[in-house]
């Protein structure tokens, strides 16, 4: 059977829709995975999609992705800036990782332009908004036929 792709999510994240619209729209968590399953099933993908606000559960799940998944796409939230933990567990997956942001990390706060998790990815993400969960998921399409190729 085809492995999932794995969609992870870090904390606050399921509080998208229902508070600070302005910086994070007012989509919700269980729009975006709706819309990511319709994107990764038109490319013959199945995702596995979560959330916690828990860094350990995180790191667990990454764990389960080891042999478990096609390829990794993280929203890590607050701790793509601070978790040695989260970075150390993407070193041991072999498959394509997507650190993935909504808003431009970059454009905001100094603490947020350092990322642990980009040392781990493959490729980043950043201030498409919602929107870029899907685009994701086709960039991880297009990782995965590419290793597949290879
Ligand atoms: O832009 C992103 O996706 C972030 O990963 C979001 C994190 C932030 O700490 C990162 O620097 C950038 C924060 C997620 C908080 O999510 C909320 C959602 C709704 C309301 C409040 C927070």
């Amino acid at each position: 059977m085809t492995k999932p792709v794995l969609i992870l999510n870090g904390p606050n994240l399921n509080m998208l829709g229902v508070r600070e619209p302005a910086i994070y729209g007012s989509t919700t968590l269980a729009d975006i995975e709706a819309t990511c399953r319709e994107r990764a099933a038109t490319h013959g993908l199945d995702i596995s999609f979560r959330q916690s606000n828990i860094e350990g559960e995180i790191v667990g799940w990454i764990h389960e992705a080891i042999d478990g998944a096609a390829g990794i796409i993280i929203n890590p939230a607050a701790y793509t800036h601070t978790s040695v933990a989260i970075l150390d567990a993407l070193k041991m997956a072999n498959c394509p990782i997507i650190e993935l942001h909504i808003s431009n990390v970059h454009q905001r706060e100094s603490f947020r332009h350092h990322s642990y998790v980009s040392l781990a990815a493959t490729a980043v993400m950043a201030g498409f908004g919602v929107a870029g969960y899907p685009l994701a998921v086709d960039a991880m399409a297009g990782l995965i036929a590419a290793r597949a190729e290879a």
